[in-house]
């Protein structure tokens, strides 16, 4: 077990049992003329983030342990998504409308792709979800189970959420869930700010937080120690 310090208190992470993923850090939220610039917000609140998730995924690739990464995709005839998804949002142009990037959220489309810098390597997962949760419809549950996976690492967009709505989804089947604060955005501050005091509130009702100083200094102190 190593111990990284969180709030609302440390969190005992569990070599070989602890799995990161990282949320919809794909090109249609985090670059302009995606999904998230059509809905009027300032997607470079959330490129900002890129560096510190590439250092945290390389925090899991030094040690060979799993990177999930998630895309908020729907197929290409929008039969996983609600109309009520579809009507709201932008009233220009919507899931699944032609945009510089492509048809928005539509898997295999340019915009749906992870941007490069995080882009996954040959052995990580990559799950489309249809929806903001990364257990529905994904089979994700059966997967880490079948894995051993009893923690989760989170990284991603947006903080309140994709990625609290996955934490939340984890924390109900029993995952021990850590979310990393540089590398998690909302296009929002004050909505990643909440999002945070809610995760750690009451004793930790959804998880822990902690830095990315915080998580390297333990695993490295763990090892040191060893
Ligand atoms: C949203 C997401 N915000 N990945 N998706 O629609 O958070």
């Amino acid at each position: 077990m190593v111990s990284v310090k969180a709030r609302p208190y440390d969190y005992a992470l569990e070599p070989g049992k602890t799995a990161l993923v990282v949320i919809d850090m794909q090109r249609d939220f985090i670059e302009r003329g995606g999904f998230g610039d059509a809905l009027g917000n300032d997607v470079s609140r959330l490129e900002a983030i890129i560096p510190a998730t590439a250092k945290l995924m390389g925090l899991f690739r030094e040690r060979g342990w799993p990177i999930i990464h998630t895309r908020e995709a729907h197929k290409p005839d929008l039969s996983d998504c609600p109309p009520s998804k579809i009507r709201r949002g932008s009233a220009s142009l919507r899931i699944g409308e032609e945009g510089p990037m492509g048809r928005l959220l539509v898997t295999g489309e340019p915009g749906n792709q992870i941007v490069p810098e995080l882009a996954a390597l040959e052995g990580e997962t990559v799950i489309d979800k249809p929806g903001k949760g990364m257990f529905w419809a994904t089979g994700l549950h059966e997967r880490l189970r079948g894995l051993g996976i009893t923690h989760l690492v989170f990284a991603g967009v947006t903080t309140e959420v994709c990625v609290q709505t996955s934490m939340r989804e984890a924390n109900d089947r029993g995952y021990e869930c850590l979310l990393i604060d540089e590398a998690t955005e909302s296009y929002f501050s004050e909505f990643k700010a909440s999002t945070i005091e809610m995760i750690v509130a009451q004793g930790g009702i959804v998880g822990w937080v902690a830095s990315l100083d915080d998580l390297a200094t333990a695993l490295e102190g763990a090892e040191a120690a060893a």
